[in-house]
């Protein structure tokens, strides 16, 4: 009689997230059918990413985003792959992008619409001509009670903790997709020989203290002091032992490596930029909820990130995320300093 192998059965996102969701009650599938967009797109951009040397689209674009900065090809490529496999999706009403100034209104207006999805297309960008990770973000919110297609931004100027679902994308030496529905965190290994992505990171718990810090050193005089000597304590050991620096400057990268290994990842405001570089909505929120979820906190030194009110959709926030000891210390602190 034939048996059948007792190998534990690789379990792909889409099983993955189907099962989530019978955690709902009456959950139509529209979500998991909308979180398939998410992981369509990401499979299209890893396969650009990964030919990037070898096809016309390393380089820029000749253009600039509405932050001003030099879009690169590929930043447009994603903005463009992740936007039309969410505007097929009827359950999606708003779309967000860090490449566009105004949130996009889905043209079929449906009035089933209930959701609205936020997303750097590919965050670090300025690193892929250099061959180094980059990533995508995205976060989803639902629409809130009585918002209408004439005011879009009122889909996603939403505090981060109301996100129903975020995570990221990192193209690094393999392709990883990490999400919360707000039961835990999950990661997925894209198989590249079967397009798929698989279970390999389950219920993801951050390690209480690490052994790096994750920064951009070069601006640390124009810290404020409060970071200055937090930075020196990690430094020397005053936190149980003295910390090794890591910093890649692509922010997923940095953070998925300080999910793992624990420690903490910083952008902290600066003289010239009291508000930091990363953008609240796309960037922080989404890393935020998946550090909390892990065991981590977030905050911009003030705040947790997911409290944050948004004014405007591209606004930017410092941010500290990080292991449990290293962001208790960074609250004791600053309470001092602020006191
Ligand atoms: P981008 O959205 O224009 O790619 O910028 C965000 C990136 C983050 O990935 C990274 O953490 C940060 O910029 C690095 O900035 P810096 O070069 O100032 O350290
Ligand atoms: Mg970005």
């Amino acid at each position: 009689m034939d048996t059948i192998a007792n190998d534990t059965p690789a379990l792909t996102i889409q099983q993955h997230i189907l099962q989530e969701q019978r955690r709902f009650p009456g959950a139509s599938g529209e979500f998991s059918f909308l979180l398939s967009g998410i992981t369509l797109a990401a499979k299209q951009i890893q396969a650009k990413v990964r030919r990037a040397g070898l096809t016309d689209i390393l380089g820029n674009q000749d253009t600039s985003n509405v932050h001003g900065e030099v879009q690169q090809k590929l930043d447009i490529y994603s903005n463009d792959v992740l936007s039309s496999a969410l505007a097929c999706r009827e359950s999606v009403g708003i779309l967000a992008s860090e490449e566009n100034e105004h949130p996009m209104i889905m043209p079929h207006k449906s009035p089933i619409a209930k959701y609205a999805v936020v997303f750097d297309p590919l965050d670090g960008s300025s690193n892929i001509d250099v061959n180094v990770s980059v990533g995508t973000t995205f976060s989803i919110f639902r629409r809130p009670e009585g918002a209408d297609f004439d005011d879009p931004t009122r889909w996603v100027l939403q505090p981060g903790r109301r996100q129903i679902a975020a995570g990221y994308v990192v193209y690094g030496s393999s392709t990883v997709m990490v999400y919360t529905v707000g039961n835990g965190v999950h990661g997925f290994t894209l198989d590249p020989a079967v397009g798929a992505f698989v279970l390999s990171h389950e219920n993801i718990r951050m390690p209480q203290q690490g052994k790096y810090y994750s920064v951009n050193e070069a601006y640390r005089d124009n810290f404020p002091d409060a970071f200055i000597e937090y930075l020196e304590e990690l430094r020397t050991g005053k936190l149980n032992h003295p910390y090794a620096s890591r910093y890649i400057g692509s922010m997923v990268a940095d953070f998925h490596r300080t999910l793992l290994r624990g420690g903490v990842f910083m952008y902290p405001p600066t003289k010239d930029f009291a508000s930091g570089k990363l953008r609240l909505l796309y960037e922080a929120n989404p890393i935020a909820i998946i550090a909390e979820q892990a065991g981590g906190a977030a905050t911009d030194g003030r705040q947790r990130i997911l409290d944050i009110q948004p004014e405007t959709i591209h606004q930017r926030t410092p941010l500290i995320v990080g292991s449990q000891v290293e962001m208790e210390r960074l609250f004791e602190l600053f309470k001092t300093q602020v006191s």
